[in-house]
């Protein structure tokens, strides 16, 4: 059976970790999110988790040779998995280029691009409201709630047209409950 590989998309607070937990569930795939990693490294006071943790509580992205190595090193150790949903990967188009390349060596590629679409004030509300039981210093002040949605504006969005010239983009309606959420995510990957 090939290996099914998805890129699970959207602004910072979308809901792509919450909606991660019920995808990788149902289609027994595993969860790789640049985000867990990340905060991994922090919380285990590495170098490279010095690093990131300045840029992230500053609402920017850690520069991509970082993330690229991260992902590098569990997609050729996870090789029993029956494919990836990637979480909050990729954010730029050279993480992008980066990705379709180590699956290629793999003989593999990405099947489908799963874009949650939610808007601006939604997401403002969502990630201050898990601010005030996260701990997460990114969620904490609007400001820096704000800078990282004009990240995600300025450098991830263009991906969708990365991912819509290779027939591989399809947008899902991020509004409404989680549930309903879910539903729409698996009827797309159904099809
Ligand atoms: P991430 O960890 O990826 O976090 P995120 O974008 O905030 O989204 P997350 O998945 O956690 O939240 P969710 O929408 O599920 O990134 C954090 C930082 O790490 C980045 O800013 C960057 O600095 C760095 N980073 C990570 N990957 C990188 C990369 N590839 N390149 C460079 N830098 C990188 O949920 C948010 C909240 O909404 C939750 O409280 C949830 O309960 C709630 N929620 C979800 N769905 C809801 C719904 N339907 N209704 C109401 N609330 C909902």
């Amino acid at each position: 059976m090939s290996k099914m590989n998805i890129v699970l998309f959207g602004p910072p607070g979308a809901g792509k970790g919450t909606q991660s937990k019920f995808l990788i569930e149902r289609y027994g795939l595993a969860h790789l999110s640049t985000g867990d990693l990340l905060r991994a490294e922090i919380q285990a006071e590495t170098p490279l988790g010095k690093q990131a943790q300045e840029l992230m509580s500053a609402g920017e992205l850690v520069p991509d040779e970082v993330v690229v190595g991260m992902i590098r090193n569990r997609l050729t150790t996870d090789t029993d998995a029956k494919g990836f949903i990637f979480d909050g990967f990729p954010r730029t188009k050279a993480q992008a280029e980066a990705l379709d390349n180590m699956l290629g060596k793999l003989g593999s590629a990405i099947n489908l691009m799963l874009s949650l679409e939610v808007e601006e004030e939604e997401l403002v509300k969502r990630l201050l409201g898990r601010g005030t039981t996260s701990g997460r210093p990114d969620d904490q002040s609007e400001q820096v709630v704000r800078r990282r949605i004009k990240e995600y504006e300025a450098k991830t969005a263009p991906l969708k047209d990365y991912y819509a010239a290779q027939g591989k983009l399809r947008p899902i309606k991020g509004m409404g409950t989680i549930a309903e959420i879910t539903g729409r995510l698996a009827a797309a990957i159904d099809a």
